[in-house]
C-alpha cells in the first residue's frame, strides 16, 4: 500500500468508530520500536526491506546512538480491513523506567494498549509497572509475544518446548492482571461494606450480610489474554512476521474439513488431531502426543527457520516457496545472510502488521466505545467520589461518551504534554514558493497590520501583546476523540491541563508518575552573559518534560532534577541543543542526604557489648564532653540530652530534647505529604475563621492517618503523642515531628479540623509560631551537612517567658547566670564590689534588651533552632542515604561480575530467582544512589552488554556507620588502632556535602610532616 494522502487521513478522522487510538508499551528492548516499523512500512512510509533496522519512530539523534527510545512518538496510519477503513493513531512509548512518565502520558491519550512481551525474558519489572499503568488508566490492553525466533535459533528449543515456554509468559501475564482485578474488587467491596455497615447502623433493622460476596461473583474472564480470545499475537518483529490463531484456524479449517470456531476453540490447548477418527481430542499432553498448536502452528515456522536459517537448503526453500504461493526476488534467494530470506519469506507468509492490525481493530475500542468507568475516574479528582459531583458536571459524562463534534456539545480538551517545535517546523511556516495573488494578499496584510499598530499605539498602552490577523482566526475544527497539537498555550499551561468551554467541567485526575526525579545537577552558561537563554531554556525544558524539575536554589543556582542517568542525559542534550541553544557546564550530580538520629547503639564498632566495657579516655572525646556541657552562658546541654537555651535578651527560654521517630511513622509522613499539607491549609483558615470546605473523602483519609499513627506510637515514650503533635516539618509537611511537652500549656492540637467545636477551649500562647518557625528552620538543614533531617521527634520539655518589666528568672536559669558569674568571678578574681556592680548592669541589660537584640518572636525562633540543632547533636546522628532498588536480568555465566560491581558499590542483593525455562536470573538489589553514576555502564561492560540494570528511586535508608565515630572502647583500640583511619563511608559523604556547599570541612592534610629527600642523582 503507497503512503496514504493528508485528505483522506482527514476523511478517516471524521469518522470516530474507525479510530483507534493505541500505545505500544513493554519493558526496555522487547521491540516496540521494531514492531513499530513494522506497522509504519504497512503505510509503505518506510520500505519493508528496512522495517525493523532503521527505527523510524527512533528519531532523534541519541535514541539512534543509545538503541533505545527515550521519547513517545507518534504516528497515523491507515489500514484496510475489507469494506472497512481505519485511521490508527499509534504511540511507541520508551520501556526505560527513566522514561516512565512518558508512558504515562501516552496511556491518557490512548483507549487501548499493545502490551510487548520479549518470549525469552518473560515478565520483566517494566512489563509490570505498564500493565498496571494501562489498567489506572482504564486502557484496554492487548497482548503481543515478540522475538519467537530466539527461542529457535538462540535457545533451540524444539516447537513442543516452546508451546509450553509461551504458555507460561501467557500465565505469568494473565497472573499479573489477575493481581490488579482482585486488588481492585477487593477495595470496591471494601467500599461497598462501609455503605452498607452505614445504612445498617442507619436502619438499625436485623440484616445479614454476606461476607464471601465480592471476587465469586465478579466476572473477569474478559480481562485475561488468551488467543482463542483473539487479544493475543505471536510475533518476530524483527523477520517481519506474526499471527493469531485465527489465521491459522481459517487455514486449517477447510483443509482439514473441521469447523472453524472448534479448531479455534481447541488450537490452543491440550488437544490433538486423532487422525483415524478424524476427530479432535483432549489431553494430548497425557497421551503423549502434540498439542494442536505445535503440530499445526510452530512446527511449520520451526522447519521453515531450519530450511533457510539452519541448513540452508534451497530445494527446499523453493518447494515450501511454492506450496505458499509467494513470490521471492532471485537476489533474496541468492543472497549470503540467510536472514534476509527468511523474512522476505515470512513478510509475505504471516505479515506482523496484518495480524497486529487487524487484532487492534478488533479488540480495542474506539474512542465512542470509552469505559463510561474511565470517564467518571478522570473527572473525580482526588479523594472525591464521581456520583458527589454537581449535576451539570455529571451530564458532561454523556458528553463524552458520545464523542459528539455537535455545536452544542462542550469542548473538553486535556493536554497531556507540551512540546517544543521550531517554528520553521511548522507547517504555515514551512518555506514554500508564493503565486503573485498571494504576494499581493500578504502585502495587504501587512499593510493593515501596521495601520492598526499606528491606532494601537495612539489609543494608549492597553494592547499589551500585538495580535496579529493569524492568530485571532479561529482554529480549524479538530473532530473529536483525537489527539491533536495546539500552538499557543505555553504562557498559560505548566506541564498538563484540562481546557473546557464549559465552567462546570473539572480538571482530569493527574498522570500517574511512576518516577520520581531525584538526580539533581547544577548548570550554569559558559558565558555568563548568556544567562538568560539558559534561563529561557531551562523553563521550556520543565514544560516539555513531565517528569524533569528546574528549580533555582536558596544558593541561587540553577538547577535541573531527573529521573535518573540516561533521563539526566537527554535533558541535558536537549538543554544544549534546542533549548538553550548554549554552551553550558553542569556541575557533579547533586546527590541528596537526610539527616537523623538513631537510639544510643548497645555495641561498639567491633560488635562488643558497649555496656560492659572499660571506657578508654581519649583525650579530644574528653574535651568535647567539656565543651557541650558549656558551650555558652545562654546553652545548658543536660546529662540526659536536654538542651535549655536562653533568648539573648533573657526574656525566654525553651528546652528540647530530640529521638528518633519509629521508622514505620517516618515512612507513613513521607508518604502522607500531601495529606497533611492540606490538614495545614486547614488548620490555617480555621484560625483565620473561615473553615475551608473538604470533601468527605480528605476527611477521612486524614481520621485514618491520625489513627494509623496512634497504632504505630506504641509504649510508655509514645503516650498520647499524636494529641501532642504540634507540628510537621519541614515546610510544615515532612517526616519530623515537633511535640509539645509541657505539663502547663495544652495547645490545640494539629487534628482539631476534625473537632472544630471542641477546638476552642484551648488556646494558643502568644508567639506559639516563634516555637514552629524555629521548629521548621531546625529541620530543613541539619547541622551534619546542612541536608534536611527525616525522621526526628522534637519535644519541647518546657518554655518560659519572662516579660521585660518583671525580670524574675526561672530556677534554671538563675542558676545558669549565678554560675555565670561564678566563673567570671574565679577567673577574673574580682572584688564583691564589681560582681554586684556587674549584676546591676545586667539588669539594667535585659530592660534596654529589646531594642538591642530585636524583636522577641525573633529571638525565640533562632534560640528554638539553636536548642533543636544542639538537642540533635546531643543524639548518635547519622545520615540517610537515597536508594535505588535495581533490577538486572544476566545470565549464569555473567552473575559474579554483576555481584562484583554491586559488592562495590555498596550495593545488597535482596533476592535472586532463576527465570523458568531459561538460563536468565533476575536480581533485585538495593543500591545508593550516590555510588549508582555509571553503574548501568560499568555493569554493561564487565558483563560484554549481556545484563543491564534498571535503576529506581524506592526509599532512604540509615547509613549504619557513624560520621563522627572514634574509637573510644579498648576492644575499637586493639581493632582500628588511635588514628581509626579506615574508610568510613558516612565521613566521606558528609564531608562530599559540606565541602559542595563550602562549608567547614575538619580534614588533616599532612598526616606525618617529614622532611622530603630529593631523589635526583646529581646531588
Ligand atoms: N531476535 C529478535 N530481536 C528483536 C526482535 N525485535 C526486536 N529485536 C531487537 O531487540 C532490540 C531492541 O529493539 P527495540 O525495538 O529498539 O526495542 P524497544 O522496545 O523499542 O526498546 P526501548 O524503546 O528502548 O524500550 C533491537 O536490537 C532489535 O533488533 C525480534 O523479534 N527478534
Ligand atoms: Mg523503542
Amino acid at each position: 500500500m503507497g503512503p496514504t494522502s493528508l485528505d483522506k487521513i482527514r476523511t478517516l478522522q471524521r469518522n470516530p468508530a474507525n479510530i483507534r487510538n493505541l500505545c505500544i508499551l513493554a519493558h526496555v528492548d522487547h521491540g516496540k520500536t521494531t514492531l513499530a516499523d513494522c506497522l509504519v512500512a504497512s503505510n509503505g512510509i518506510i520500505s519493508s526491506r528496512l522495517a525493523g533496522k532503521l527505527r523510524y519512530l527512533d528519531s532523534r539523534e541519541d535514541e539512534q546512538v543509545r538503541g533505545i527510545t527515550m521519547k513517545s512518538s507518534a504516528i497515523s496510519l491507515h489500514y484496510n480491513n475489507g469494506d472497512q477503513d481505519y485511521l490508527i493513531n499509534l504511540i511507541d512509548s520508551p520501556g526505560h523506567v527513566d522514561f516512565s512518565s512518558e508512558v504515562s502520558t501516552a496511556v491518557r491519550l490512548c483507549d487501548g494498549a499493545i502490551v510487548v512481551v520479549d518470549a525469552v525474558e518473560g515478565v520483566c519489572p517494566q512489563t509490570q509497572v505498564v500493565l498496571r499503568q494501562a489498567w489506572l488508566e482504564n486502557i484496554k490492553p492487548v497482548l503481543l509475544i515478540n522475538k519467537i525466533d530466539r527461542l529457535i535459533l538462540e535457545l533451540k528449543l524444539t516447537s513442543l518446548e516452546a508451546f509450553t515456554h509461551l504458555q507460561k509468559i501467557l500465565e505469568q501475564v494473565n497472573a499479573l492482571t489477575g493481581s490488579l482485578f482482585t486488588s481492585k474488587v477487593l477495595e470496591e467491596r471494601a467500599e461497598k461494606q462501609k455503605e452498607e455497615t452505614q445504612e445498617w447502623e442507619a436502619s438499625s433493622e436485623d440484616q445479614v450480610y454476606d461476607w464471601s460476596a465480592g471476587l465469586e461473583e465478579a466476572d473477569d474472564s474478559h480481562l485475561y489474554f488468551s488467543p482463542d480470545q483473539g487479544n493475543v499475537v505471536f510475533a518476530s518483529a524483527i523477520d517481519g512476521w506474526g499471527f493469531s490463531i485465527q489465521q491459522f484456524a481459517s487455514l486449517h479449517s477447510q483443509r482439514m474439513g473441521i469447523k472453524e470456531e472448534v479448531l479455534l476453540k481447541t488450537l490452543w490447548g491440550d488437544f490433538y488431531v486423532n487422525a483415524k477418527a478424524k476427530r479432535i481430542m483432549k489431553g494430548a499432553q497425557a497421551k503423549g502426543k502434540k498439542p494442536l498448536f505445535v503440530q499445526l502452528v510452530l512446527d511449520n515456522i520451526w522447519s521453515l527457520y531450519d530450511a533457510v536459517v539452519t541448513r540452508r537448503d534451497k530445494a527446499k526453500v523453493e518447494k515450501v516457496v511454492t506450496s505458499l504461493g509467494l513470490k521471492v526476488m532471485a537476489r533474496d534467494l541468492s543472497h549470503s545472510d540467510p536472514k534476509v530470506l527468511l523474512s522476505a519469506i515470512c513478510r509475505q507468509w504471516l505479515p506482523v502488521s496484518e495480524a497486529v492490525l487487524l487484532m487492534v481493530c478488533k479488540k480495542l475500542p474506539s474512542p465512542l466505545d470509552m469505559a463510561s468507568e474511565r470517564v467518571e475516574k478522570l473527572m473525580s479528582v482526588g479523594a472525591r467520589r464521581f456520583d458527589s459531583l454537581p449535576e451539570q458536571t455529571k451530564d458532561l459524562k454523556t458528553a463524552f461518551l458520545q464523542c459528539s463534534s455537535g455545536e452544542s456539545a462542550p469542548v473538553i480538551i486535556f493536554v497531556a504534554k507540551m512540546f517544543v517545535v521550531e517554528t520553521k517546523a511548522l507547517p504555515q511556516f514551512r518555506h514554500r514558493h508564493l503565486n503573485q495573488e498571494e504576494i499581493a494578499q500578504r502585502r495587504e496584510l501587512a499593510r493593515q497590520r501596521h495601520a492598526e499598530k499606528m491606532i494601537a499605539s495612539k489609543t494608549g498602552p492597553e494592547r499589551d501583546k500585538d495580535i496579529s490577523p493569524s492568530d485571532s482566526a479561529p482554529a480549524e475544527c479538530q473532530p473529536t476523540g483525537l489527539s491533536a497539537g495546539i500552538r499557543g498555550l505555553e504562557e498559560s499551561v505548566l506541564k498538563s491541563a484540562t481546557l473546557s468551554d464549559s465552567p462546570v467541567c473539572p480538571p482530569f485526575t493527574p498522570l500517574n508518575f511512576e518516577a520520581t526525579p531525584i538526580v539533581r545537577v547544577a548548570i550554569e552558561p559558559k558565558h555568563p552573559s548568556e544567562m538568560p537563554k539558559l534561563v529561557r531554556g531551562m523553563r521550556l525544558l520543565n514544560q516539555a518534560d513531565p517528569c524533569a524539575e528546574v528549580l533555582i536554589q536558596e544558593t541561587g543556582e540553577h538547577v535541573l532534577v531527573t529521573a535518573g542517568e540516561v533521563h539526566l542525559q537527554r535533558c541535558l542534550d536537549d538543554l544544549r541543543d534546542r533549548f538553550a541553544k548554549v554552551e553550558i557546564s553542569v556541575s557533579k550530580p547533586i546527590i541528596p542526604f537526610r539527616e537523623t538520629v538513631i537510639r544510643p547503639p548497645k555495641v561498639d564498632m567491633v560488635n562488643e557489648d558497649l555496656g560492659r566495657q572499660q571506657k578508654v579516655a581519649v583525650i579530644h572525646q574528653v574535651k568535647e564532653e567539656a565543651s557541650q556541657a558549656r558551650l555558652s552562658d545562654t546553652l545548658h546541654l543536660g546529662p540526659d540530652g536536654l538542651v535549655t537555651l536562653t533568648t539573648p535578651n533573657r526574656q525566654a527560654l525553651v528546652s528540647v530534647r530530640a529521638g528518633p521517630l519509629p521508622p514505620e511513622v517516618t515512612g507513613l509522613l513521607e508518604s502522607s505529604s500531601e495529606l497533611i499539607r492540606t490538614l495545614e491549609l486547614m488548620n490555617m483558615s480555621l484560625r483565620e475563621g473561615r473553615p475551608m470546605d473538604v470533601n468527605p473523602g480528605t476527611l477521612e483519609d486524614i481520621v485514618k492517618l491520625k489513627d494509623q499513627l496512634k497504632n504505630l506510637f506504641q509504649g510508655r515514650k509514645w503516650r498520647n503523642a499524636v494529641e501532642r503533635i504540634w507540628a510537621f516539618g519541614p515546610r510544615r509537611y515532612g517526616p519530623n515531628i515537633l511535640l509539645n511537652n509541657i505539663k502547663e500549656y495544652s495547645r490545640p492540637s494539629v487534628w482539631q479540623c476534625l473537632d472544630p467545636a471542641g477546638a476552642e477551649a484551648a488556646v494558643l500562647r502568644d508567639l506559639d509560631n516563634s516555637i514552629i518557625s524555629g521548629f521548621q528552620l531546625a529541620t530543613l538543614s541539619g547541622p551534619m551537612c546542612e541536608e534536611p533531617l527525616m525522621g526526628v521527634c522534637f519535644s519541647i520539655e518546657r518554655w518560659d517567658m519572662l516579660s521585660s518589666a518583671n525580670p524574675v528568672a526561672p530556677p534554671e536559669q538563675r542558676d545558669l547566670m549565678e554560675e555565670y558569674s561564678n566563673t567570671h568571678e574565679v577567673s577574673q578574681s574580682t572584688s564583691e564590689e564589681m560582681t554586684s556592680g556587674s549584676n546591676k548592669e545586667e539588669q539594667r541589660f535585659d530592660t534596654a534588651s529589646a531594642d538591642c537584640y530585636g524583636p522577641v518572636s525573633g529571638q525565640l525562633i533562632a534560640a528554638t533552632k539553636e536548642a533543636c540543632r544542639h538537642a540533635f547533636q546531643a543524639q548518635p546522628q547519622r545520615l540517610m542515604a537515597a536508594m535505588y532498588t535495581c533490577d538486572i536480568m544476566a545470565t549464569a555465566e555473567v552473575l559474579g561480575r554483576v555481584y562484583g560491581v554491586l559488592g562495590k558499590r555498596e550495593g545488597r542483593v535482596l533476592h535472586e530467582e532463576m527465570k523458568e525455562g531459561t538460563d536468565m536470573f533476575l536480581i533485585k538489589a538495593v543500591l545508593p544512589i550516590a555510588e549508582s553514576f555509571g553503574f548501568a555502564d560499568e555493569i554493561r561492560k564487565r558483563t560484554s552488554g549481556l545484563a543491564s540494570p534498571q535503576l529506581l528511586f524506592s526509599h532512604w535508608e540509615v547509613i549504619s556507620s557513624d560520621p563522627y565515630w572514634v574509637p573510644t572502647t579498648e576492644e575499637e583500640y586493639l581493632h582500628f588502632g588511635e588514628k581509626a583511619d579506615s574508610d568510613n563511608q558516612a565521613l566521606k559523604y558528609m564531608n562530599a556535602v559540606r565541602r559542595r556547599k563550602g562549608l567547614y570541612v575538619e580534614e588533616k592534610i599532612v598526616e606525618h610532616a617529614e622532611k622530603q629527600r630529593t631523589l635526583s642523582k646529581n646531588k
